[in-house]
Formats: C-alpha cells, sequence, structure tokens
C-alpha cells in the first residue's frame, strides 16, 4: 500500500502559504493528512505524531513553520522517516529566521530544507522520496517533469518570435 504524507502546520497562519503544497501531494493522488502542531505550545502532540508515523503508513512528515521554526527539528528528533521542512516567510526578517531556525540542524538528525515559503518543491521532494518504492508514482514524476520542459520550451518559441525583441 502506497504510504502517506503528512503536512504540519505550526500555525493556522501557515495554512495559505502552504496550500500549493497540500495541492501537489493531491494531484499525485497521495494520501495526505494534515495538522496543526507546534513546537513549542503543543510539543507532546508533535512527539506523538512523530513517534507513531512510520507505524501509521507515513512515509515522510512536511512540516512548515515560521520565525523560532523548530517543528520540523522536533519532529525529526522522534522519527526515522525523511522530514522536509518550509520555512515561512515572516514580516520582520522575511523569513531568513525560519531558514536558519529550520537548517541549521545538529549533525545526526537532518532536516531536508526546501527555500523559504517553498510549499510545491516540498510536496515534489516529497513525492520523489515516496516514487522510490513505487513505480506508479516514479512514472508519474517522468510526466511532470516532462510536462514542465513542455511548456519552458513552448514559452522559449513564443519569446523568440515576439517582436519587442
Ligand atoms: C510559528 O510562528 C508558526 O509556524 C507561524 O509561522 C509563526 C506565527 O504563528 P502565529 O503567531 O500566527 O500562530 O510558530
Amino acid at each position: 500500500m502506497a504510504k502517506k504524507a503528512a503536512v504540519i502546520l505550526g500555525s493556522d497562519s501557515d495554512l495559505e502559504t502552504m496550500r500549493p503544497c497540500i495541492r501537489r501531494l493531491k494531484s499525485f493522488g497521495i494520501e495526505t493528512e494534515v495538522r496543526i502542531i507546534s513546537a513549542h505550545r503543543t510539543p507532546a502532540a508533535a512527539e506523538a505524531l512523530a513517534s507513531a508515523a512510520r507505524a501509521e503508513g507515513f512515509g515522510v512528515l512536511i512540516a512548515a513553520a515560521g520565525k523560532a521554526a523548530h517543528l520540523a527539528g522536533v519532529l525529526a528528533a522522534y522519527t526515522t522517516l525523511p522530514v522536509i521542512g518550509v520555512p515561512i516567510k515572516t514580516s520582520m526578517m522575511g523569513g531568513l529566521d525560519s531558514l536558519l531556525s529550520m537548517v541549521q540542524m545538529p549533525k545526526g538528525v537532518p532536516v531536508a530544507c526546501v527555500a523559504v515559503d517553498g510549499a510545491d518543491n516540498a510536496a515534489i521532494l516529497a513525492v520523489q522520496m515516496l516514487a522510490l518504492a513505487d513505480g506508479d508514482l516514479a512514472e508519474q514524476l517522468a510526466q511532470f517533469k516532462a510536462d514542465m520542459a513542455a511548456e519552458v520550451a513552448a514559452k522559449d518559441q513564443s519569446i523568440r518570435t515576439m517582436e519587442e525583441f
């Protein structure tokens, strides 16, 4: 049976940024659970989710958080599943605070951190991880990449024929 993905938000204020991630996972047919769990406000829930995730059929966890963004790291402390972090853009530091909090993990507890607000890439990376053990998903990914290349090639063709250049 295909592994599930979990998208864990540090706050409901992260939801709009993360909608593309949830949509992308669903577009690949990945069963996705979305939760709001905070490393600081509900740490016991973070431990419970991460500790049980592998046994519950998850293959990857995606964690979005901003500011002192420790959620992905805390989840990674309690699971051997891969954890992908999405640092959320902040008003004061543009997300650099979130990025550094998330990416500077101690040796032994990695988090695969995507770009600030990199929701879509988090989903694609998660699908690539799940596709290691799922041939259908791997085929879908190959088609996704081919469609993306065709789209860029069409734009290239179009710009080459623009009169303004
Ligand atoms: C983090 O602090 C959340 O992930 C969010 O990005 C940020 C602000 O949270 P709220 O104060 O809006 O709940 O924990």
